[in-house]
């Protein structure tokens, strides 16, 4: 097992499209490993394959989130070949979210409140479930990132831009220091 370095924006991997696995290889199995420590790690929710340099459409997903008010979060790893979306709601809900790829900037994003999806898991087995709440949010975000997508693309042009200037500002004290 192994960390691997995430990819920051404005890193143009990131605005790949990443393509469809076609047979669940043990090369893909162990890359699926490497991204659950990566996000166990960094640490975050979710994480795209393209986020570490692969543009294959994987995802992994973990909520961790406790299984009673103030309990220890309880490990729920999810995995997501080839990704469909087959509905959305016409309802949205908000949430303030942020990416292992746009370090340490949060920002309200709407977003469908559910959705129908479609995927293979590590074993290659067709799954199809509702979605709803944070694994739907997160699900939404990470299959974003197959197209190349990140959150702030869904922020009006003037909170972006303010974001992306915050973001180089960063970048240039920390060369600075
Ligand atoms: O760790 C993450 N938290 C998060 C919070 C709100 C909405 C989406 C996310 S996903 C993010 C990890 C990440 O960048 N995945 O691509
Ligand atoms: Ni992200």
């Amino acid at each position: 097992m192994a960390i691997l370095p995430i990819l920051e924006t404005p890193d143009p991997l990131l605005r790949r499209v990443s393509t469809p696995v076609e047979t669940i290889t043990p090369e893909l199995q162990t890359l699926i490993d490497d991204m659950f420590e990566t996000m166990y790690a960094a640490p975050g929710i979710g994480l795209a394959a393209i986020q570490v340099g692969v543009p294959k459409r994987i995802l992994v997903i973990d909520l961790q989130e406790p299984e009673e008010e103030g309990g220890e979060p309880v490990r729920n790893p999810l995995v997501f070949i080839n990704p469909e979306i087959l509905a959305e709601s016409d309802t949205l809900q908000t949430y303030n979210e942020g990416c292992l790829s746009v370090p340490e900037l949060y920002a309200e994003v709407e977003r469908p409140d559910h959705i129908r999806a479609r995927w293979l898991n590590r074993d290659g087995k067709v799954h199809e479930e509702e979605l709803d709440g944070l694994l739907g949010i997160c699900l939404q975000h990470e299959m974003d990132h197959l197209e190349g997508v990140l959150f702030i693309d869904h922020l009006s042009r003037l909170k972006r831009d303010m974001i992306l200037r915050k973001l180089a500002k960063a970048r240039k004290e920390r060369l600075a220091a």
